[in-house]
């Protein structure tokens, strides 16, 4: 009796632990201007999937974050409404990549891009969605990169194939800032055009607490069910998929 108790109470201790452990270690709600948490340029603010979001109108609209949010590995995750243009986040800018740097774009075809730039072999790392987005409609984009290798979730289900996987480099630039939209150090203006909301940052890989963000919006709008029972049905495949 007080042994199945002991060994309760340590069942419990590990999944508090293992809970604690899995927590993301940054959320920005992009609720609005905060120059405390991040510079801002060009970018406008708009109805969100959860209170406001940033939204981008022109190619030249960023959200610069200090280096320290951007972990050596871990996970990046945020609600994307995407209508066009090309750099959603950045942290080297075009012709200038070095060891560790990434990128999330959107493609002319909707679909999203992951890399991560291989010094060694001068070669992007390149993780595409088998998924095509719609315009006018959020996802839940995320990604998880570091030791475990490069991977790409679309409302919580794991897509993408590699153009380019060669040998997968962990680690990053450490001063490297993170730009939301637009670089705005080098001599290109390509962010991405739509709306951004919550995101969330992680120094574990593939953090579940980052992946499977609920697609449930509190905006009240008739496609907002759909979306809801879109991410039951998808949630229910991701646990029938983790039990395998
Ligand atoms: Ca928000």
């Amino acid at each position: 009796m007080r042994r199945g108790f002991f060994q309760l109470a340590v069942c419990i201790s590990l999944m508090l632990l293992s809970y604690s452990a899995m927590a993301a270690n940054f959320v920005d709600e992009l609720d609005g201007e905060n120059p405390a948490l991040r510079e801002s340029a060009g970018v406008c603010w708009t109805n969100g999937h959860q209170g406001l979001a940033a939204c981008f109108n022109t190619t030249t609209g960023y959200l610069k974050y200090a280096s320290s949010f951007f972990p050596a590995e871990g996970t990046i995750g945020f609600y994307l409404k995407p209508q066009g243009g090309y750099t959603i986040i950045d942290t080297a800018g075009r012709k200038a990549a070095s060891a560790g740097d990434m990128a999330i774009t959107l493609l002319d075809s909707k679909q999203i891009r992951f890399r991560v730039y291989n010094a060694t072999t001068k070669e992007w790392h390149k993780l595409t969605s088998n998924s095509y987005l719609n315009e006018e409609k959020w996802y839940y984009i995320a990604v998880s990169y570091g030791s475990q290798g490069m991977k790409l979730y679309i409302n919580g289900q794991q897509d993408g194939t590699f153009d380019y996987e060669g040998d997968y480099k962990k680690g990053r630039n450490i001063n490297r800032n993170l730009y939301m939209g637009d670089y705005a150090l080098d001599s290109y203006s390509d962010s991405i055009l739509g709306a951004v909301d919550v995101l969330k940052v992680s120094a574990y890989q593939s953090d579940l607490s980052v992946i499977s963000a609920p697609l449930s919006a509190p905006v009240p709008e008739p496609s907002t069910f759909a979306a809801m029972g879109t991410g039951i049905v998808s949630a229910f495949a991701f646990m029938r998929r983790r039990r395998k």
